[in-house]
C-alpha cells in the first residue's frame, strides 16, 4: 500500500455530514412525503418534483445565529472519529462554499457571507481532524445539461451537453475546493453504476483524477468515482452502504453507513440504528481491513439530533477504554 493512505487505514473511523437545502425540508415538502425507490430525506427535491427556484426557498430556514460547524469537529472527535466527510454539493447542486461558478450556493440563496465549508475546514485544522468532501460528480439535478439517473427532471442531454455541464462547473468547482481550503485528506464521489453503463466518460473521470494529483497529491480518492478500483486513480474502496465485507480486502476499504435511514436530516426519521448495530458496523469492518464512515444528518440550524449525539457517545466512550490509542 502506497504510504499515502497510512492514515486512512490507521483511522478506520470517520464521520460523514450530510447538510445542505434539504435540511431545511426536514423529510417533508408542503406536508407530503411522495413514494420513490428511495425515502431519503435528501432526495426531496427529486422526489416531490420541486423547481429549482422553489427549492431555492429552502435557504431562508438556515439559522446563522446557531450554525457552527466546530460543533461538529468537536463532537467527532469526543466519538473517536478520526476524519470528516463533508457534503460539498449534493445531488440537489447546490454548493455549501461560497463558489464563484454560477450562483447556486448555501451562501447566495441565503443572502450571508458565510462560508460553512470554510469554517469547517478551519476548525478541522484547529483540531487535528481530518477533512474530506463528498461531491456529487454524476448527477445534478440543478442543471439542464447534467443528469439525474431516470432523465425524468434534467431531460436527455447528449455526451457534449453533458461535457460542458464537466467541464463548466465540476471541473471549476472542484479545483475551487482542493484550492482554497486547506489540505484535503480525501474526495468521496458518489456513482454506484461503473461508468461504461453511465454518461461518464473515462477521459472525463481521469481528468479529475489528474486535477486531484496535481492540487493536493496526498488526497485520498474513492472507488466511487466509477474507475475500476484496481487502478492507481483509486486510492480506497467504497463498498455497498451500511453493508460489511464478508471477506478480508488487503487494499483500503470502507463502508458508509448512516446512524438512521435517510443521509440528511428528516424530522419523520423513524428508523434509528442501534448502538449495537453501530458498533457491530464498526467492528466487523475493522477486523476485515476496513473502515466504517458513519453519517449525522444535522438540522437547518447547524444542532445535532439527540439520537445522534447519544449513540456517537456511546460508541465514543467504548472506543476511550477499549480502543486502541
Ligand atoms: C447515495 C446517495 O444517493 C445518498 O443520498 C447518500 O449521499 C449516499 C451516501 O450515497 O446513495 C447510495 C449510493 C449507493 C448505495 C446506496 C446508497 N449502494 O451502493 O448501496
Amino acid at each position: 500500500t502506497p504510504s499515502k493512505s497510512k492514515w486512512f487505514e490507521d483511522a478506520r473511523y470517520g464521520m460523514f455530514i450530510h447538510w445542505g437545502l434539504y435540511s431545511g425540508a426536514e423529510g417533508l415538502w408542503k406536508g407530503e412525503n411522495l413514494r420513490y425507490e428511495n425515502n431519503y430525506a435528501e432526495w426531496i427535491r427529486y422526489r416531490n418534483r420541486i423547481s429549482k427556484e422553489e427549492y431555492g426557498e429552502l435557504a431562508q430556514r438556515f439559522v446563522w445565529d446557531k450554525i457552527d460547524p466546530e460543533q461538529w469537529v468537536l463532537l467527532a472527535k469526543e466519538a473517536g472519529m478520526k476524519y470528516i466527510i463533508m457534503t460539498s454539493k449534493h445531488h440537489d447542486g447546490v454548493a455549501i462554499w461560497d463558489t464563484k461558478i454560477g450562483d447556486y450556493s448555501l451562501s447566495k440563496l441565503s443572502g450571508t457571507n458565510r462560508d460553512v465549508i470554510k469554517e469547517l475546514a478551519d476548525a478541522c485544522r484547529k483540531h487535528g481532524m481530518k477533512l474530506g468532501f463528498y461531491y456529487s460528480h454524476w448527477l445534478d439535478w440543478s442543471e439542464p445539461y447534467a443528469w439525474d439517473h431516470n432523465q425524468e427532471v434534467t431531460g436527455r442531454v447528449t455526451d457534449a451537453q453533458y461535457n460542458q455541464y464537466w467541464q463548466e462547473k465540476v471541473i471549476p468547482q472542484l479545483t475551487e475546493l482542493l484550492t482554497n481550503y486547506g489540505d484535503i485528506a480525501l474526495m468521496w464521489f458518489d456513482m454506484w453504476i461503473p461508468y461504461q453503463e453511465s454518461i461518464i466518460k473515462k477521459e472525463q473521470l481521469e481528468q479529475v483524477v489528474q486535477l486531484i494529483r496535481k492540487l493536493q497529491p496526498n488526497c485520498l480518492i474513492n472507488s466511487r468515482l466509477g474507475l475500476p478500483t484496481d487502478q492507481e486513480n483509486v486510492d480506497f474502496e467504497t463498498l455497498g452502504d451500511n453493508t460489511f465485507s464478508s471477506n478480508y480486502i488487503e487494499h483500503p476499504w470502507e463502508t458508509p453507513g448512516t446512524i438512521a435511514h435517510s443521509w440528511g436530516y428528516n424530522g419523520q426519521e423513524k428508523e434509528w440504528k442501534s448502538t449495537g448495530q453501530l458498533f457491530e458496523s464498526l467492528l466487523s469492518n475493522v477486523s476485515l481491513n476496513g473502515g466504517f464512515t458513519l453519517n449525522i444528518g444535522p438540522r437547518a440550524d447547524g444542532s445535532v439530533p439527540y439520537e445522534s449525539i447519544t449513540r456517537l457517545h456511546d460508541v465514543g466512550n467504548w472506543l476511550k477504554k477499549y480502543g486502541e490509542a
